[in-house]
């Protein structure tokens, strides 16, 4: 068994979309940020960058893991699913997943943090992220009009940059200028596994903290 802590995040999300994909049993804990439950002691003792997603494995003698990339390929080690054993196919999946991380993750967070919650309104800052968000978003298009999927076959890679890509109109973006990421995005999210995963951790919050972002609900 798997405890999940999780929040109503895209980092959250992508860990969630993993589970229902791998079909591991999974026991969920959704954390109130707003509430910084994400920063007590027994949080910390998971995850000691106070944030989520993490995860214990409670069958491997209670083994945590923080950083969702690292969760994604510790889920995918241990089914031996969604990330090849090759080197290379292995390799293309990880620079995929790294691109998220390193790029469409922190990049689309600060354009939403920007947009959305900073106190001054700072629109060169906005355009900032925004713009580098939408350069990130032509990479993606292009690989994804010679691929159907980001790094080859349907993998951890794609489970990681889609709650993303859910989210790209409330972080300014137009999905329709970008055909093939639109297509792709089409596919994963007829995907019963991927929508089951967008929806945990089930609403806990008063509605006025959430915003309603087309099929996604994220955090204000
Ligand atoms: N690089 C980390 C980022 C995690 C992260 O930023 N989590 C956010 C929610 S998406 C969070 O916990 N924010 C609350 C806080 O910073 O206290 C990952 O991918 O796991």
């Amino acid at each position: 068994m798997i405890d999940l802590y999780t929040a109503t995040t895209p980092n959250g999300r992508k860990v969630s979309i993993a589970l229902e994909e791998m079909g591991l049993p999974y026991t969920v804990h959704g954390l109130k940020l707003r509430q910084l439950e994400q920063k007590e002691p027994a949080f910390l003792a998971i995850n000691p960058n106070g944030r989520i997603p993490a995860i214990v494995d409670r069958d491997a003698g209670d083994f945590p893991v923080f950083e969702s990339g690292a969760i994604l390929i510790y889920l995918a080690e241990k089914t031996g699913l969604f990330l090849p054993a090759e080197t290379k196919a292995k390799s293309r999946v990880i620079q995929w997943l790294m691109f998220q991380m390193g790029g469409i993750g922190p990049m689309q967070g600060q354009a939403n943090v920007f947009r959305h919650y900073f106190p001054e309104k700072l629109p060169s800052v906005q355009s900032r992220y925004v713009n580098e968000c939408k350069r990130l978003y032509g990479v993606m298009d292009g690989q994804l009009a010679t691929h159907d999927f980001i790094a080859g076959d349907y993998s951890i890679a794609d489970m990681a940059c889609f709650p993303w890509i859910v989210q790209s109109g409330y972080s300014g973006i137009e999905l329709a200028d970008f055909p093939n990421l639109k297509r792709w995005y089409d596919v994963l999210d007829a995907r019963p596994e991927v929508q089951r995963g967008m929806k945990v951790p089930e609403m806990a919050r008063p509605v006025e903290q959430i915003v309603e972002t087309g099929k996604s609900m994220v955090m204000t």
